[in-house]
């Protein structure tokens, strides 16, 4: 097993009596909610994949050692500490040299994930290509990683800060499939829909299981979205979230913002704009990736 990797005691056990695992996410800890909602929603969203039956796997970097599965004093530290780096691919290496507290994005959790032979990753969005990227080049590690690394990750679509429709084509061309999962559209993480239809409807998680066994077995590597639409009770009036949308992203390209800040800046801005009622549809919708992941964790780990 490679050298960085600490495994917490709930991961070893699951390991050794051959349970389904799911990988979780800690940007989305540090960077993308609140102290304490933060805590509090990993503790919630730990229980909902161990109540369908699957392991919990928060990642984080600490102590330069990429963890599999914190315990709840270290959960608890990591989400109620200033100055955690946020780790995408690129700073995987220097974070855990210098023993950095590091929050790994997408990127970065499928990279331990895979080194960890976890599957199934569950977060709320991914990054993608952001708006105006034909001249500012800022296109996520997040699309890239699910390009080459053998991981499935849940998610609510992606917020309408990026393109989706330049983040479609973008994982079209890196053969990335893109599994609506009782949706026809891509969901755009706050709304259950978007404009833009997707390729694969599937209904259940077993078709979801034999849909990555028959894409890994072929040697076709790389990921798979899984995008699950926010329930409906907790989806927001469209017009109301992109007005809010508009207004951070203008005043992000005031400020000059860009690279690393801008997904965090954003996401701050529109809770800030929304007064937090956008947080509670952030934690609704990852809630509901926890349990179809814990289900599909469950499903491939059976074939
Ligand atoms: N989008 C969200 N919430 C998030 C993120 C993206 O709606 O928390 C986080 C995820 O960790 C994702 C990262 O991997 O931001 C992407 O950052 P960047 O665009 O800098 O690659
Ligand atoms: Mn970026």
């Amino acid at each position: 097993m490679n050298q960085y990797l600490s495994f917490s005691k709930e991961v070893l056990a699951a390991k050794e009596e051959g349970k389904a695992i799911v990988a979780l996410e800690s940007t989305i800890i540090s960077h993308g909610m609140p102290y304490p909602q933060n805590v509090q929603t990993a503790r919630e969203v730990e229980q909902i994949i161990r109540d369908h039956g699957a392991c919990p796997a928060t990642i984080a970097l600490i102590d330069g050692q990429i963890k599999i599965g914190l315990s709840d004093e270290e959960l608890e530290m990591f989400g109620n500490s200033k100055n955690v780096a946020k780790v995408s691919r690129r700073d995987m290496g220097y974070i855990l040299a210098t023993k950095q507290l590091g929050a790994t994005t997408v990127a970065a959790t499928m990279i331990a994930a895979e080194l960890a032979g976890i599957s199934v990753f569950v977060t709320g969005g991914i990054g993608g290509v952001h708006r105006g990227a034909e001249t500012s080049m800022d296109i996520s590690a997040d699309l890239e990683e699910l390009a080459m690394t053998d991981v499935a990750v849940v998610c609510a679509g992606a917020k309408s800060i990026l393109d989706l429709g330049l983040t479609l084509e973008y994982l079209e061309t890196k053969g990335v499939p893109v599994y609506g999962y009782q949706t026809d559209y891509l969901p755009s993480f706050f709304s259950r829909t978007s404009p833009f239809a997707l390729q694969y409807n599937i209904q259940n998680p077993e078709e979801l299981a034999k849909a990555l066994k028959a894409k890994w077995d072929l040697g076709l590597h790389g990921g798979a979205l899984v995008a699950n639409p926010i329930p409906e009770e907790y989806s927001m009036d469209e017009a109301y979230i992109n007005a809010a949308i508009d207004q951070a992203l203008k005043e992000a390209d005031e400020k000059g913002i860009v690279g690393k800040e801008i997904t965090p800046f954003l996401l701050g801005k529109i809770k800030d704009i929304t007064d937090g009622k956008s947080l509670a549809a952030n934690i609704a919708l990852v809630k509901n990736n926890a349990r179809v992941g814990a289900q599909l964790a469950v499903s491939y780990q059976k074939l």
